[in-house]
């Protein structure tokens, strides 16, 4: 006869509560918990299951305590989650509870976006019966042709880890392969764990040890010293090299790393969405952000590039602007990674490792060696002329604001006033419309941690409650989160959640009466604006561009509960921005209302960005934008060369 082990009887939500609240993850010999608490909103698929052993948790108090915060939508939930997770380098991150049915399928964008970013958060979307005894239930799918499906197998393709627990003893499986997922830096994204809201209550005798703590340590994986071998001698051999500087620089904590090897080789560097602020602006050798939205010197060093050194990044089309940023015949690239499948792209030489690791590796290997005094005059040369045009596009010229309807401001004056009246420290955070691309170009990031546009899936939305993600990861920071009149409507509901939570964030809400971003895209490619202004469908015409509609933002914001400042000058924004600032840190979210005209532009990145433009049209302007489009489409590359050491 074996010893029994020792049990514990719980429900399946006590045993998920329980075991969360024991997870750790460690980095560098620092140690926090894994989860900060777990975001919901109940239904009748979680509020007895999940939602018993959340209030059983509450109240019981003590180490073990999962925070429960109640969000206004689910996927909203998770970019709070999300966004607390990019803000935590990766290594902390909350669990999602939803009911079955569409509080679960509300998740779906929010997985998408967390997959697209690399970033972990834990989904536990509520099923229907495991049992089916009574079936079809409310808001089951009844898939006649699989009567096994639900709509949580929706989860599957965008998560990272999948798992449906139909029976008790499937759940310790779930929960170590979640784990495992959630803390890999190769691996991680959305994991989700769907619990059939009768499983949900069903009691089982769990072995004690499953709710032992447990530390999962984020590897930092070594470069190989072959593969940094053939990179120094690829550096050695390259006159214009550039280094493109993604998100894992941020996540590996690379940013001194990085700084060092640029100081000592003066190999200049361009900046991903992402990874934006990998060197501070101010830097010598930061060129500030490279391809579709970038800056013209950092474009200019990218085109003429005969080594492209990328470090932490996924080559989305927006960094390399469609394949066409790199024009140099020559150019090959080095790609430090700790995704081998993202080390492999543009048939780079892979250097699979942690971005921190790799960036000292090379730098010891490099013993030494620098780029020509010539490249380094180039930079500062390409510099000097963008930072002129930042600086005038932040205060424009009479003949620009003396056109500009009464109390409306460009958005570029916008976003240089907050920018300059924000902490170095405070975070600015955005996700869609025109903002994003104009933050990439012109804000000047002055601390590691103070850039935050969501731009893999550039999810209208993700503002407000991404900015509450950052803040409650980040406490002592301000949050000011860039929002649009569009993703505002899409999702203002979070308000509610940040008044609800004392979770001080200051939004600037940018009023254009539309789509600035797809308006102008729409009219470049010859598509006239068509449906992207907000206005009355006009009885005369029968399209939309009859007068603007009577919409008051500020009064929405007002009635969520948010402190609303209207301005309609550049000096009321700059008292609002600092009265925003001298709000009470735990006095909830302050709504900056600023109308902005939607025809000024920011200065240009002299780059392109393919989409692709009718073949065939009855219109002229889209014939035209046809034209043009042919012509960039021919200088797009296919980056396709080996990349093999020169010296052999
Ligand atoms: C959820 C979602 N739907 C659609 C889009 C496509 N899209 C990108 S920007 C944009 C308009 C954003 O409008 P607004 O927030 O007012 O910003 P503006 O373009 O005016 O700067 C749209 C519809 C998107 N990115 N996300
Ligand atoms: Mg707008």
């Amino acid at each position: 006869m074996t010893a029994t082990a020792e049990t514990v009887r719980l429900t399946v939500g006590q045993a998920v509560v329980r075991f969360l609240a024991n997870q750790w993850s460690e980095r560098d010999g620092r140690r926090q918990r894994l989860f900060a608490g777990c975001l919901g909103i109940f239904g009748h698929g979680n509020v007895a299951g999940v939602g018993q052993a959340l209030l059983q948790n509450e109240l019981a108090g003590g180490e073990e305590r999962l925070p429960y915060v109640l969000a206004r939508n689910e996927q909203a939930m998770v970019h709070t989650a999300v966004a607390y997770a990019r803000q935590k380098d990766r290594l902390q991150t909350w669990a999602c509870t939803a009911s079955v049915g569409p509080g679960s399928t509300n998740m779906l964008t929010g997985a998408a976006l967390a997959t697209v970013n690399r970033l972990p958060v834990l989904l536990l979307p509520s099923g229907t019966f495991a049992t089916r005894v009574a079936g079809p239930v409310l808001q089951e799918l009844e898939a006649p042709y699989a009567a096994d499906v639900t709509v949580n197998d929706a989860f599957r393709p965008l998560s990272r880890f999948f798992d449906r627990v139909n029976r008790p003893e499937q759940l310790p499986t779930a929960l170590l392969g979640a784990m495992r997922v959630l803390t890999d830096p190769v691996e991680t994204g959305a994991v989700t764990i769907a619990l059939p809201q009768d499983v949900q209550a069903e009691a089982f005798d769990w072995p004690v040890e499953l709710f032992a703590e447990r530390v999962w340590r984020v590897a930092r994986p070594l470069p190989e010293a072959v593969d940094i071998e053939e990179a120094a001698a690829l550096i050695r051999a390259a006159r214009r090299p550039i280094v493109v500087a993604g998100g894992g620089v941020h996540y590996s904590g690379a940013e001194d790393a990085l700084q060092a090897f640029c100081e000592a080789t003066g190999i200049p560097v361009g900046e991903t969405q992402a990874g934006k602020g990998a060197l501070p602006h101010a830097h010598p050798q930061a060129m500030g952000a490279v391809g579709s939205t970038g800056t013209t010197a950092a474009n200019a060093l990218a085109g003429e590039a005969d080594l492209v050194i990328g470090v932490g990044t996924r080559y989305s089309d927006f960094t390399t602007a469609s394949h066409t940023a790199f024009q140099n015949p020559d150019v090959r690239f080095v790609n430090i990674n700790v995704a081998r499948f993202d080390a492999g792209k543009l048939a780079g030489l892979s250097v699979v490792a942690d971005a921190r690791e790799a960036l000292t590796a090379l730098a010891a290997a490099l013993d030494g060696h620098a780029v020509d005094q010539a490249h380094r005059g180039r930079q500062a040369e390409l510099w000097r002329d963008w930072d002129a045009r930042v600086e005038a596009a932040h205060n424009p010229p009479a003949e620009v604001t003396d056109a500009l309807a009464d109390g409306v401001l460009t958005q570029s004056t916008v976003l240089g006033c907050v920018n300059e009246l924000s902490d170095p420290r405070d975070v600015v955070v955005c996700a869609a419309g025109s903002m994003p691309g104009d933050l990439h170009k012109l804000w000047r990031v002055r601390d590691r941690k103070a850039y935050h546009v969501e731009y893999g899936f550039s999810c209208m939305g993700y503002e407000i409650p991404g900015g509450i993600g950052v803040r409650l990861a980040d406490p002592d920071r301000d949050v000011f989160v860039m929002v649009g009149d569009g993703s505002y409507l899409m999702m203002p509901t979070e308000l509610v959640t940040a008044v609800q939570e004392r979770v001080k964030i200051i939004v600037v809400l940018v009023q254009n009466h539309g789509f600035h971003s797809i308006g102008s895209l729409s009219e470049s490619l010859g598509s006239q604006r068509f449906g992207t202004r907000y206005r009355y469908r006009n009885e005369a015409t029968g399209r939309l561009d009859g007068e603007r509609l009577p919409i008051d933002l500020a009064a929405n914001a007002r009635s969520l509960g948010a402190t609303v400042f209207e301005v309609h000058s550049r000096a009321e924004l700059e008292q609002a921005i600092k009265n925003a600032k001298a709000a009470p840190a735990d006095g909830g979210p302050v709504v900056i209302h600023v109308e902005t005209d939607p025809t000024i532009h920011a200065p240009d990145s002299e780059s392109w960005w393919d989409v692709p433009v009718s073949q065939v049209s009855d219109l002229d302007t889209t014939q035209r934008a046809h034209d043009a489009y042919t012509a960039h489409k021919a200088t797009q590359r296919p980056y396709l060369a080996p990349t093999e050491r020169t010296d052999r």
